[in-house]
């Protein structure tokens, strides 16, 4: 029986709290299948609200005893709450509550769990209410002191946040700790942790002097996968310091890695969680991307400690207050880490692809929702590529109104004046607003905030006229934004638009300079340019917005030769394949690949002064989901098919280059993650890629060999993946033993199972045309997959792996015209559903786009969302998506 509430929370309704719990006293007797917990809540009731019952949150909880003031309460239990009519009259009175729960059968592993042996906790959003009954809400901050009693042998370490206080043995081989967190924090920052495990301690002195212990625990064998994260994580500290002044508030600061968990990490205070994936590294188990992933992520968890943690959310709809705010910290930290200016411009290349390829589809789908969006049934289903990356994207666009500068002295201001409180995305865009008065931003921060309330993705259309005589360049800029759900009409967005006009030859005819374009249409006149420019717009993707340019394909040739910004050469070079892989969409038959276009390529890959990854990333054609969001009516199987045209014509035309580049991006030095290395082995990559490619259709066996050897003989795992991943690209007959090897190597390493499981069910479907076999293989063989003794839907790792690479990774082999996709997707929903709610809500998301699919797959689709949708046995996640699946297409 599923107990939480089924009522749609608004964010109009919000009301402060009726009381205010203090401090927290928790003692755990811990036992995977009941452990007790004794809580006693220091209260006080809200000076605002004199009267009313006090009503705790609780679920799938039993409950032993509740004692006001030392005196037994009466109570009842309402729709997931435990309800007490008439609590102690007092201001401030003591609650003592004793309940149970069960970790070994929490499969939905938030609250309180067990993962290979050990206990674990994820509270955020509302899993502390899975833990004990409390006022589990962002805006209720307590100073908790928290006592574990666990089995010595099986639970060695015990940690929950703060500083321990005491250790020590009790009978019958238990033995406990008590910690203490000084700072006050709402309950989603709540964790524990016992379980057997080892640890990398490193010690460190901040700028100011003070001394802190990092420690690093994972499970006895993985400690020499620690070492990166370690690095990351005093690299992290430092950079939070030096950047913003934000030193570490704690002595001690703990990092704990878990196999079975349902995200990517958690900032709990001072102690927080990973998942595995996210966490442990060394070359021969970990990827180029593994690594920048990590270092990135152990970088967000610790900068949520100021921001997040010290200044946290009021309520759950202001979730991107921390989450936008870090994630663009983040964002910050790896280009300061990557270091050069090309390695930047490849982070921000790849953090831009991210958004249009994940956000934009959001922002245009059944589940759009604004930044701070304003209803949502379950709170889990709103940890969302809009709240983080979108809202990243506001949080940039304010640091580019206001100057580097200027945003330092806003987010100083926020700290003065919010440190400790809960609070609004409303107060953190005040606050950079007054930091920084005359600014534009200060100016027009009422319509800037609608980045914050309008959902939906603005359309900017530029076009020039250039005036030879007149020597004048005029530009005009519109801008309008397609309805979302419950909001038919948009008002003018503020968008900081970067720009240069450059010469045909290169030149900078202008220099660098931010237009605001804050209404639906506005010009701007540029005189004295001596000759016709190419606007070069948009620089760094100033703004989250779909451009048309406006642009020729010899304007785009220049701006691919000469943009000295990264990012709008790296766009140049993608908009001119686009192009053609549109032209062949609309036109029917094969791309073509212009020799314009061809030289184009070559040229930049040959291009000495450009850095490896920035190649790789111009020469890898769009993904198979970016290009059908260009598109209204979708046909995965069209657009599969163009595309892996594309791929063979790229690897046949420029098959001296791509020689060329395998045999000049070898790394022959010891390895490091470091963007000079990880880039040239990312071109090599991509070069081998084609180089099997073309091999296979020509039927020369001697690249495949050599995959196989790289493949075999890799001494890290990039090179090893990227050398299977080349077979299977290809289909070559040499990916079936590559693949077996993998298998066999990964015995006993979840992670690299994931990966054996991922690589098959992400595998390009054949197309009929260029392979001579029907599609259908790879769908097949994941299905099968699905029987395998190493599957199973309880890891959330290993359930993404196979079922999101499939159905969300693989538009071709997953939208089939017989439905066996979507009768696939239906059927391992309801059955993950009643495992594990909040990973079911996300797959549920792989239907996102289905009304725009062309038929037979859109009818097909609808019918499979609209069987799930039927049921009445459905969670809180799922229903939501599948409804609004269904009413906002
Ligand atoms: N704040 C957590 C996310 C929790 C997800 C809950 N469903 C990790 C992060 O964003 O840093
Ligand atoms: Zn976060």
């Amino acid at each position: 029986m599923r107990e939480a509430s089924t009522a749609v929370v608004q964010r109009e309704d919000y009301s402060a709290p009726a009381f205010f719990i203090r401090q927290v006293d928790l003692t755990f007797d811990l036992d995977p299948a009941k452990t007790i917990v004794a809580s006693r809540l220091a209260i006080e009731r809200n000076p605002a609200q004199p009267a009313g019952p006090l009503r705790l949150h609780g679920e799938g909880l039993n409950l032993l005893r509740v004692q006001a003031d030392g005196q037994s309460v009466s109570f009842r239990h309402e729709a997931g709450e435990l309800v007490i009519d008439n609590p102690p009259a007092a201001a401030a009175f003591t609650l003592e509550i004793r309940n149970t729960c069960c970790p070994e059968k929490n499969t939905e592993l938030s609250g309180l769990y067990t993962s290979g042996g050990g206990f674990f906790t994820q509270c955020e959003a509302e899993g502390f209410r899975r833990i004990t009954f409390f006022l589990d809400r962002p805006d209720v901050m307590a100073v908790y002191t928290v006592t574990l009693r666990g089995d010595k042998a099986r639970f060695p370490v015990l940690l929950s946040n703060g500083n321990l206080v005491e250790q020590g043995d009790l009978d019958h081989g238990r033995h406990y700790a008590k910690w203490h967190d000084p700072f006050p924090k709402p309950s989603y920052l709540f964790a524990l942790v016992a379980a057997r495990l080892v640890c990398r301690e490193q010690r460190i002195r901040s700028r100011g002097g003070r001394d802190h212990l990092l420690q690093i625990h994972v499970r006895p064998g993985d400690l020499q996968k620690t070492e990166h994260a370690m690095n990351s994580l005093v690299a992290a500290v430092a950079w939070d310091e030096a950047r913003f002044g934000l030193a570490l508030d704690l002595d001690r600061f703990m990092v704990v890695a878990v196999e079975d968990y349902n995200g990517g990490a958690m900032e709990n205070k001072g102690l927080n969680l990973f998942n595995t994936k996210l966490l442990l590294a060394s070359p021969a188990s970990a990827t180029d991307d593994d690594f920048a992933a990590i270092e990135s992520v152990v970088g967000h968890e610790y900068f949520h400690n100021w921001t997040g943690n010290r200044i946290t959310c009021r309520d759950w709809f202001q979730l991107s207050l921390k989450e936008g705010l870090t994630v663009f910290r983040d964002q910050e930290f790896s280009m300061d880490m990557a270091g050069d200016f090309s390695a930047r411009g490849v982070k921000r290349i790849a953090d831009v692809q991210r958004l249009r390829s994940l956000q934009f589809p959001e922002d245009a789908g059944p589940m759009a929702h604004p930044v701070r969006p304003d209803r949502y049934l379950e709170i889990n289903n709103f940890y969302t590529t809009t709240v983080y990356e979108k809202g990243a994207e506001v949080v940039r666009m304010m640091h580019t109104l206001v100057g580097r500068d200027g945003f330092r002295a806003g987010m100083d201001l926020y700290f003065a004046r919010h440190d400790g409180q809960a609070v609004t995305c409303d107060d953190f865009a005040q606050a950079i607003a007054d930091a920084n008065p005359g600014s534009v931003l200060a100016r027009q921060l009422e319509a800037f905030k609608r980045w914050y309330g309008q959902a939906g993705t603005p359309r900017v259309t530029a076009s020039g006229t250039f005036d030879a005589e007149a020597r004048r360049y005029t530009l005009t800029l519109a801008q309008s934004c397609p309805p979302s759900p419950a909001q038919p009409e948009k008002l003018p967005f503020v968008i900081p638009v970067d720009l240069r006009l450059i010469a045909a030859d290169g030149t900078k005819l202008t220099p660098l300079r931010t237009l605001v374009l804050d209404s639906a249409e506005q010009s701007w006149v540029f005189d004295d340019i001596a000759q016709a420019p190419v606007p070069s717009l948009l620089r760094g993707f100033s703004a989250p917005v779909r451009l048309d340019d406006g642009l020729t394909s010899a304007q785009r040739l220049v701006l691919l030769a000469h943009d000295c910004d990264p990012f709008n050469r790296f766009e140049a070079g993608q908009r001119l394949v686009l192009d053609a892989l549109l032209a062949a969409l609309r036109d029917g038959g094969a791309p073509r690949l212009d020799e314009a276009v061809a030289a184009a390529l070559r040229r930049t890959l040959r291009d000495p002064g450009l850095a490896p990854a920035f190649k790789k990333l111009v020469l890898l054609p769009p993904a198979e989901a970016y290009i059908a969001e260009q598109l209204t009516v979708v046909d995965p199987q069209r657009i599969h098919a163009v595309r892996e045209h594309w791929r063979a014509l790229l690897a046949a035309s420029l098959h001296e280059d791509w020689l060329w580049a395998w045999e000049q991006h070898q790394v022959a030095e010891g390895y490091s993650p470091a963007p000079d290395q990880a880039g040239r082995r990312a071109l090599a990559g991509l070069a081998l890629d084609m180089l099997c490619l073309h091999a296979v259709r020509q039927g020369d066996a001697t690249w495949p060999g050599r995959a196989y050897q790289r493949f075999k003989d890799a001494g890290n795992l990039t090179e090893r993946m990227d050398a299977i991943g080349a077979l299977v690209r290809a289909q070559s007959p040499l990916a079936e033993p590559a693949l077996e090897r993998l298998h066999a190597l990964a015995q006993g390493d979840a992670l690299m199972l994931d990966r054996w499981f991922a690589l098959q069910a992400s595998a390009p479907e054949p197309v009929a045309e260029l392979h001579g076999e029907a599609p259908g293989r790879v769908f097949a063989r994941a299905k099968a997959l699905l029987k395998h003794p190493d599957f199973s839907l309880k890891n959330p790792n290993r359930t993404r792996s196979l079922l999101t690479s499939l159905c969300g990774g693989n538009p071709a082999a997953f939208h089939r015209a017989d439905a066996a996709g979507y009768v696939l997707w239906a059927e391992r929903l309801i059955e993950l559903d009643a495992i594990n709610a909040h990973v079911a809500g996300r797959f549920a998301r792989v239907m996102d786009r289905w009304a725009s699919l062309a038929e037979p797959y859109r009818h097909a689709a609808r019918e499979a969302i609209a069987r799930v949708a039927a049921r009445t046995d459905l969670s809180n996640d799922v229903r939501e998506v599948v409804t609004r699946a269904l009413e906002n297409a």
